[in-house]
């Protein structure tokens, strides 16, 4: 596949534990991915990123994997998988796959033998210090050192406990990650979302625990090569401006592209459970700082709002309540007709909310539970669950709300975490039988993306001229689109051409005037040639 081909692609992220359990024992399959696949064509996404189905003990729900060759038991079967793949295929759609290269669940065959012994072959496939050699702390709290009596050492562990970090100087390491990648190469995948890909290589002389010296040298080691070079990157890895095209640009033979997670911080302080105050003018100011950048550089950006790692945008950086709709479909609009390769999360396309619950037995999450542990000593217990239904990863980790039925339609038995509590509220079924439908919206902007070049390879124009609002022009040859977005409060915009108008999320049928709180509209032009 050539970089060129990468902007027609529509991403659809599946996390399958929640996602729809086919066979009734509450966990979420592969079986159940491929009863939808009709659906998300009629969505109108064209490529899948399935987040980690390997076989793993779910220390951190797939992150933690024991065979990087085989399927998680509860998800099914590699022939499962392999039928899965085939019915994706059959319907034009390409399957990304999640490659979690930094670490292993520490139940993987390669940490049972390295942990026995120091002379044990796999015993460098993991680093190991005789005395905690640094203050480095997990990204899930606490040290990211932890003894092991065996030897009598400590190994890292970047993340939970039980993802021992791998040690990528060692050749050994790099060739069994390698021979990952081909593995799945070989079963037709057609591309990686990187985890974390940016700490494989680290640095104990400078402190860095991610972005060492021979990042770019694996990375080309993995996907700079004949069989790789052409497949679809992209890594969980932020860079600012001058690093970025250093492992995206095009002539690098390194990633496709990365997810630039700059919007991700706006609405919240740098601790993701406590809330900021929300200045959407910080968003526009951001969004239009990567296109720019992109469009400079000829780099790909990514355009999303939610992943399963973040509670949902339109409830921790939007409106979830009274403009429910209106916000959902505005970042609809704002986001997915920008420069760059969209990623919809399972359920955004229908406007799930977070939900909310009042006790820390609701929630499971690794990062969430230890959130919870490290504070409940300072913090009020009404103020520790505030943040957490705030920040949690479980907010986007609940069974999918498909219908009004039971379970709302994820599956037959008794779901593996709490079902959403606003599912009577939101679920598909009740958004497609309404007359503002977030998916009947989502639908109309994939498809102007589908046969618009101007959205899909145009230019970009920022043509904001005040605040409150975002309005950008995307052309190509003839056709120009406008797509103007109001913020959360009431807009005279002006000095907007009137084009002719596609679709919106409210009345209007004009660009200029009186817009109401998250009120969109979308228009063209044809130029005279
Ligand atoms: O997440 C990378 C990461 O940095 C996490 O700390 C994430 O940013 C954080 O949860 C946001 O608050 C990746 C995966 O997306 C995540 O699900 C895994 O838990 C993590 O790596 C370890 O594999
Ligand atoms: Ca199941």
């Amino acid at each position: 596949m050539k970089r060129k081909e990468f902007p027609n692609w529509v991403v659809y992220q599946i996390y399958p534990r929640s996602f729809r359990d086919s066979n009734g024992d509450g966990i979420g399959d592969l079986n159940g991915i491929i009863e939808k696949l009709d659906y998300l064509k009629e969505l109108g996404v064209n490529a899948v990123w399935l987040s980690p189905c390997y076989k793993s003990p779910n220390c951190d729900n797939g992150y933690d994997i024991s065979d990087y060759r085989d399927i998680m038991d509860e998800f099914g079967t590699l022939d499962d998988w392999k039928r899965m793949i085939f019915e994706m295929h059959a319907r034009g759609i390409k399957l990304i796959m999640d490659f979690v290269a930094n670490h292993t669940s520490s139940e993987h065959a390669w940490f049972n033998e390295a942990r026995t012994s120091r002379e044990n072959p796999y015993h460098d496939y993991y680093i190991w210090r005789d005395e905690i050699p640094n203050d480095w702390q997990s990204c899930f709290g606490g040290s990211a050192w932890e003894y092991n009596e065996p030897t009598g050492e400590y190994y890292l562990h970047s993340f939970a406990i039980g993802q021992p970090d791998l040690n990528w100087e060692n050749p050994k390491v790099r060739q069994e990650m390698c021979a990952v990648v081909d593995y799945w190469v070989g079963l037709g995948v057609d591309g990686f979302r990187c985890d974390v890909l940016n700490f494989i290589s680290k640095d104990f002389g400078r402190g860095l625990m991610c972005d060492g010296p021979r990042l770019h040298e694996y990375v080309k080691e993995l996907f700079g090569r004949e069989e790789t070079e052409n497949l679809f990157t992209v890594g969980e890895c932020s860079y600012g401006e001058d690093e970025i095209e250093n492992i995206c640009g095009e002539n690098r033979k390194e990633l496709t592209c990365v997810f630039q997670f700059d919007h991700f911080g706006i609405g919240r302080t740098g601790d993701k459970f406590v809330k900021a105050e929300l200045d959407l003018n910080d968003l526009r100011k951001t969004l239009v700082k990567w296109q720019e950048i992109c469009e400079r550089k000829n780099l790909l950006y990514t355009l999303f709002t939610d992943n399963h790692d973040q509670a949902h945008y339109i409830s921790r950086a939007g409106d979830d309540g009274k403009y429910r709709y209106e916000c959902a479909t505005a970042y609809c609009a704002m986001f997915y007709l920008l420069k760059g390769i969209p990623f919809i999360y399972q359920g955004q396309e229908w406007g799930t909310p977070d939900p909310h619950y009042s006790s820390v037995k609701d929630y499971c999450d690794v990062e969430t539970i230890n959130y919870y542990n490290a504070h409940k000593e300072e913090i009020s217990e009404s103020e520790l669950l505030a943040r957490i239904n705030f920040g949690s990863r479980d907010n986007a980790r609940r069974p999918l709300c498909w219908t009004q039925g039971k379970n709302f339609g994820f599956g037959e038995g008794e779901p593996w975490t709490k079902l959403h509590s606003r599912g009577e509220e939101v679920n598909l079924e009740k958004d497609r039988a309404s007359e503002k439908s977030v998916f009947a919206f989502y639908q109309k902007t994939l498809a102007l993306r589908r046969e618009s070049e101007a959205i899909r390879y145009g230019s970009f124009e920022d043509r904001t001229r005040g605040e409150g609002y975002f309005a950008y022009a995307r052309k190509y040859g003839e056709e120009e689109i406008l797509v103007v977005v109001n913020f959360d409060g009431k807009s005279e915009i002006s000095g907007l051409p009137e084009w002719e108008y596609l679709f919106g999320n409210g009345r209007r049928r004009s660009a200029n005037g009186a817009y109401a709180p998250y009120e969109t509209a979308v228009f063209r032009n044809r130029r005279e040639g």
